[in-house]
C-alpha cells in the first residue's frame, strides 16, 4: 500500500475518533450518518480539495457541500484537523451559542460553504454553484455528498436533471449509500435500486465504490475529474455507524444517546 493511502487512512481514523468524542461529550447526536463519512472527508480535505485554511474564502477554491447536513460533526472534526477551526471548539458541538451546530451553517463555521439541514437543498445549491462557476469561467470543482434517504426527496432529482442537461463536468457528487435512513431501511421506505442506472439516465457519469476504501475513492475522484461534458456521481457503499462498536450497521444509530463510557471505549478500540 502506498504512503499516500496510509496517510489518508490515518486521517480517516483521526476524523472518526474526533467525531465519536465530540458527539459523546455532547451526549447525543447523528453518529451513524457521521461515521460513514470519515474516509471520504479524509480524501477530500487531505488530498483533493483546493482550499486554504489560512484563506478560507479564497476566490477560486473548490466548494464542498455536505447536503446530508446532519453529518456536521464529521465535517467539524475534519475542519479542526485541517486547521480551519480550533480543536477546542469541537467540545462546543451543538451547545448554546456554539459555532458548530449539529447541521452545518455557513454563517457560523469557518470553512463551511453552505447552510444545510433541510434534505435536498444543499445538493441544489451545489448544482447552482457549478452552474455559476461555468458562467463565470472559473476553474473549480464543486463536491457534494447526499444521503440515500435524502435521495428519496424529489428535489434531488430536479437538481440531478439540471446538472445532467447542463453537462456540469465541474460537479462531483457522492451518495452515502448506507441503505438506511431515519425510519429504517431505505428499501422498506422507498427503494432506490438500481441507483446507478437512475443517475446514468439523468446524464451522469457513475462510479460505484466501497466508501471506506481510500484507494477506490481516490481512483473514482480522479476518473470523475477526467470526465468531460457530464457531472459525476460516486455511489459509496458504506456502513452506517462504521467504527463505533455500539452502533455499527444499526438503524438505531441515526440519532442516538452516547454515554461517556461508550465513546471512550469506542475511541480506545480504534487504537
Ligand atoms: C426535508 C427534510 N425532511 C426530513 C428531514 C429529517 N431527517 C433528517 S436526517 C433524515 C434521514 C436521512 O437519511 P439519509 O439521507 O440516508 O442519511 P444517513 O443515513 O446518511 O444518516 C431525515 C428524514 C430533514 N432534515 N429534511
Ligand atoms: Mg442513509
Amino acid at each position: 500500500m502506498n504512503h499516500k493511502v496510509q496517510e489518508l487512512q490515518a486521517r480517516a481514523k483521526e476524523i472518526r475518533k474526533l467525531t465519536i468524542e465530540s458527539i459523546g461529550k455532547l451526549g447525543i447526536g447523528h453518529i451513524g450518518g457521521s461515521l460513514t463519512l470519515s474516509e471520504v472527508l479524509a480524501v477530500l480535505y487531505f488530498d483533493t480539495l483546493r482550499i486554504d485554511p489560512k484563506n478560507p474564502k479564497m476566490e477560486n477554491r473548490d466548494r464542498f457541500i455536505l447536503s446530508k447536513g446532519h453529518g456536521g460533526p464529521a465535517v467539524y472534526a475534519t475542519l479542526a484537523l485541517k486547521g480551519f477551526i480550533d480543536m477546542d471548539e469541537l467540545d462546543t458541538l451543538n451547545k448554546l451559542n456554539t459555532n458548530l451546530p449539529s447541521h452545518c451553517d455557513m454563517n457560523k463555521t469557518t470553512g463551511v460553504d453552505m447552510t444545510v439541514g433541510s434534505l435536498g437543498q444543499g445538493f441544489s445549491a451545489a448544482v447552482g454553484m457549478a452552474v455559476a462557476a461555468k458562467l463565470d469561467k472559473k476553474d473549480l470543482y464543486v463536491y457534494a455528498i447526499i444521503g440515500d434517504g435524502e435521495s428519496q426527496e424529489g428535489q434531488i432529482w430536479e437538481a440531478a436533471m439540471l446538472a445532467g442537461s447542463r453537462k456540469l463536468d465541474n460537479l462531483i457528487a457522492f451518495t452515502d449509500y448506507n441503505k438506511m435512513q431515519i425510519d429504517g431501511y431505505c428499501k422498506d421506505v422507498n427503494g432506490l435500486d438500481p441507483l446507478d442506472k437512475k443517475w446514468e439516465a439523468f446524464g451522469w457519469d457513475v462510479h460505484v465504490v466501497d466508501g471506506h476504501d481510500i484507494t477506490e475513492l481516490l481512483d473514482a475522484i480522479q476518473k470523475s475529474q477526467n470526465t468531460k461534458e457530464k457531472p459525476s456521481m460516486i455511489i459509496m457503499n458504506t456502513i452506517k455507524g462504521k467504527g463505533a462498536y455500539f452502533c455499527e450497521n444499526q438503524v438505531g444509530s441515526h440519532n442516538m444517546p452516547v454515554t461517556e463510557e461508550m465513546w471512550k471505549k469506542a475511541v480506545e478500540m480504534l487504537g
